[in-house]
């Protein structure tokens, strides 16, 4: 164990231990730190403490604060993962994290997921959406579960973007009703890169670009699926951000919202949706936490966000 881990180990029992628990010391050394550190962290807590340090966190802490720092204990795809889980067990669908998980994440990162899943739950990701879900809804998470999306190409295939252009356009504006399983196809087997382009051709067919069209064709789940991965398409941060401002402008922040996404994608790109942010806003992610949360748990988004821009 190196000395930095022992100092850090003996920081964190003493925080544990202490009467009423030291829950800033607790939010500075794991909320600085990487999962890898993190990780280190609890090993040399479990050999030097003989028990496990998410138990005993689990035990210190509590409210939105606990929810933070047990979710920074996982790895990104076991923290997703979990979050889908907690999305759909018991009755009734948390539809809205389903989308935003599902839709949101690349084709890598839901292999992982799906993975990490079957590790954690004995069950296939597969099986448990669709037993949550149902009709053109369920048909489209399926697809993005199912991860066959190509991969970016080198060659811009001009004839393939106006193909699928044409084809969207179609299969939703053009006739009576929508053909959804055209869309789900094109929108969940082509690279993000060729359907960016596919889009900006769509707007010589269609008299509405494509999120007017998804509006315009489709309602509920399937609509709000179909314009998040539009938007993720189109630039994944920023749809992040407004995600995060929605989440907060409102009295008494959606914490549930504002936690994951700050704890999903801490480590992924979060320096990016700063930017995207503030680009948007006019105002940084920082001051925004800021003003619209309070206590140990602010402490604790304001540590992850990790500076003011
Ligand atoms: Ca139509």
């Amino acid at each position: 164990m190196s000395l930095c881990m022992l100092t850090l180990f003996i920081l964190i029992e003493t925080a544990i231990k202490t009467k009423g628990v030291d829950e800033q010391t607790i939010i500075q050394i794991l909320t600085k730190r990487t999962y890898g550190q993190r990780r280190e962290i609890a090993f040399a807590y479990e050999r030097r403490a003989k028990k496990d340090m998410i138990s005993a966190l689990k035990g210190a802490l509590s409210g939105s604060l606990e929810t933070v720092i047990l979710g920074l204990m996982k790895s990104t795809a076991q923290y997703d993962a979990s979050e889908i889980k907690a999305s759909i067990k018991g009755l009734g669908t948390d539809e809205e994290s389903l989308i935003e998980i599902l839709c949101s994440r690349s084709n890598a990162e839901l292999l992982e997921i799906k993975q990490v899943y079957k590790e954690l739950f004995k069950k296939d990701l597969e099986k448990d959406v669709a037993g949550d879900t149902s009709g053109d809804f369920a048909k489209l998470l399926l697809a993005l579960v199912e991860a066959k999306r190509a991969e970016p190409s080198s060659v811009v295939d001009y004839e393939k973007i106006d193909e699928d252009a044409r084809a969207l356009y179609e299969a939703g504006v053009k006739r009576k009703g929508t053909d959804v399983k055209t869309w789900i196809a094109i929108m969940s087997e082509r690279s993000v890169p060729h359907l960016q382009k596919v889009f900006d051709r769509y707007k010589s067919y269609s008299p509405y670009d494509m999120q007017e069209s998804i509006r315009k064709e489709v309602k509920g789940d399937l609509e709000k699926s179909f314009l998040t991965l539009v938007q993720c398409f189109e630039n994944k941060q920023l749809y992040f951000a407004n995600r995060l401002n929605d989440a907060m402008k409102s009295k008494g922040a959606k914490e549930k919202v504002v936690t994951r996404i700050m704890v999903s994608r801490c480590e992924v790109d979060l320096k990016k949706i700063r930017s995207e942010f503030k680009a948007q806003y006019g105002k940084s992610l920082y001051q925004t936490i800021a003003e619209h949360t309070k206590g140990d748990y602010q402490t604790a988004l304001l540590s992850l966000c990790g500076g003011d821009d």
